[in-house]
């Protein structure tokens, strides 16, 4: 394999190129007519127009990709997150091409793309799950019969769904017949399947998910947890790496049920395994996805494996490089996610050009991007501008890191979630490990984030009356005397 063609644009492509180039394997991009300028096309060694900037027209037409592969003698295709990245058809027409893709089989994509499916696959290999039903809920009497047998309150969920999607709480049994009507008809009309599961709804929960690596050998081994709870209407917006309430017993328990679940569907490649955590500490399988998350840098950070090179040698036929006693922690790693988004106004997207752009750097920070000073935020595509990712020897350092980043992350044109970032880092209940997947709901208030910024204001205000009024003071000192000042008020 020397030569790949990744199916993705943004922070990703370019992630996944920089690996290939260090393997010393050339790169195609692929990009959409208002992608012309991204940094992706400018750093592949080919690049290639692939439509309009419609996904649908672009990103996401399979045959337009594999018959490019065809013109440039491509060999394998990585196809990023999102897009065609857990689509089996296009895996099928991708090997049917004689392309490698590099990812797991298509039949390890539709059994853990249907919920149910996954959950019948994972059965006989003690994973523990959610008490529920296994099979599809078609008749109300006995789903309401069921559901009194799992004990209230219970949620519904479409088996075709994922991420949150056909996701509905069912407090008591009078309720249950129109939630079910509800959740029969979204699914349907969401994911043209209508089929749905019920389980026990688990009230308080932290989301953990554990990165799996699969080589074509039988080699199976896990790189630990990601904590991802800090969500957003399903949308997770900070993960870290190792998660704050995991002991080493669960840790290896946990990871040990995510091999199975991998050994389950004979999956090849880098797969994340989703678990539940309650308010006891007892985990329980929710799903499986199948490609290399968003969130995969923080694991790369505390174990040192370069995912995106091991998902390449995996599809080359090599073992995995190393052994599950080769594989430790060391150390802590965050993630925020920077969006386009406005979080003082409901996180509503922003759209604009960066006029400002300046990434923060130094010891342990890493900047996951996909744009320039300069460049138009497109309004065609997922808002994500940037993963700022921070390591440090423990998670305090990678969270005081995280905070000094955000301060010297230099963005204007846009609204970002950079300030949204800092007020999780520094909210006690981030900071204690004591949150769940409500944290936002339950924490975050925009109007403090107001106060933040008028305070900074103030401050900036009083320093130019102060150096205006007595001429030119040493700037050091004032700045001392006003980071000092700002941080009294602040705690
Ligand atoms: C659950 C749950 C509680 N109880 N299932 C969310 C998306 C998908 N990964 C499955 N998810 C959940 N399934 C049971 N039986 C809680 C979640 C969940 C969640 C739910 C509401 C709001 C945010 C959430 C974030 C992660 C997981």
């Amino acid at each position: 394999m020397n030569k790949i063609l990744v199916a993705n644009r943004g922070e990703i492509a370019l992630r996944v190129m920089r690996s290939a180039k260090e393997m010393g394997i050339k790169t195609v991009a692929i990009y959409s007519e208002v992608d012309r300028l991204s940094p992706h096309v400018k750093y592949a060694d080919e690049a290639v127009c692939v439509g309009p900037p419609a996904s649908t027209e672009s990103y996401l037409v399979g045959e337009k990709i594999i018959q490019i592969c065809k013109d440039l003698g491509v060999n394998g295709i990585h196809p990023g997150y999102g897009f065609l990245s857990e689509n089996a058809a296009f895996a099928r027409a991708v090997t049917d091409a004689g392309i490698t893709l590099i990812g797991p089989s298509p039949d390890a994509m539709e059994v853990m793309g249907d919920k149910l499916a996954a959950k019948a696959a994972v059965k006989n290999f003690e994973v523990p799950m959610v008490p529920g039903t296994d099979e599809a809920i078609n008749d109300i009497p006995t789903a309401k019969k069921v559901a009194a047998e799992i004990g209230y309150p219970i949620l519904i969920k479409a088996s075709a769904g994922g991420g949150g999607k056909g996701m509905r709480v069912v407090e008591s049994p009078d309720l249950f017949e129109e939630q079910m009507q509800l959740a029969v008809s979204e699914a349907t009309s969401a994911f043209g399947d209508g089929s749905v599961f019920i389980e026990r709804y688990v009230g308080s929960p932290r989301h953990i998910e554990i990165q799996v690596l699969a080589d074509t050998h039988g080699n199976i081994v896990h790189l630990f947890e990601r904590e991802c709870s800090v969500q957003r209407r399903h949308q997770k917006v900070v993960e870290e790496a190792p998660s704050a309430v995991l002991t080493p017993e669960i840790r290896e328990s946990m990871g040990n049920c995510a091999v199975n679940v991998a050994k389950a569907c004979n999956y090849v490649g880098a797969g994340t395994v989703e678990f539940l955590l309650d308010e006891h500490k007892n985990f329980f399988f929710l799903e499986m996805n199948t490609r290399l998350q968003v969130e995969h840098p923080v694991t790369e950070m505390i174990t040192g494996v370069d995912l995106v090179k091991e998902q390449i040698k995996v599809a080359r036929g090599e073992q995995l490089s190393f052994s599950q006693e080769d594989l430790e922690i060391k150390g802590h790693a965050m993630e925020v996610r920077v969006y386009a988004e406005d979080p003082k106004n409901n996180f509503l997207p922003d759209i604009g050009t960066l006029q400002t752009y300046q990434r923060p750097g130094g010891i342990g920070v890493r900047v996951d991007d996909g744009f320039e000073e300069g460049m138009e935020v497109p309004i065609y595509y997922d808002p994500m501008l940037s993963k700022l990712i921070t390591y440090g020897k423990d998670r305090e350092e990678a969270i005081e890191r995280m905070i000094r980043a955000i301060e010297d992350y230099k963005v204007a044109g846009v609204e970002t979630t950079l300030s949204f970032g800092k007020y999780v880092m520094q909210h006690p209940a981030f900071t204690s490990g004591d949150f769940d997947t409500h944290f936002v709901k339950n924490h975050f208030d925009p109007a403090k984030l107001d106060e933040t910024n008028e305070l900074e204001a103030e401050v900036a205000a009083m320093l130019a009356i102060n150096l205006m009024s007595k001429g030119k003071a040493s700037v050091a000192t004032q700045a001392a005397s006003r980071s000092k000042w700002r941080e009294n008020r602040l705690s």
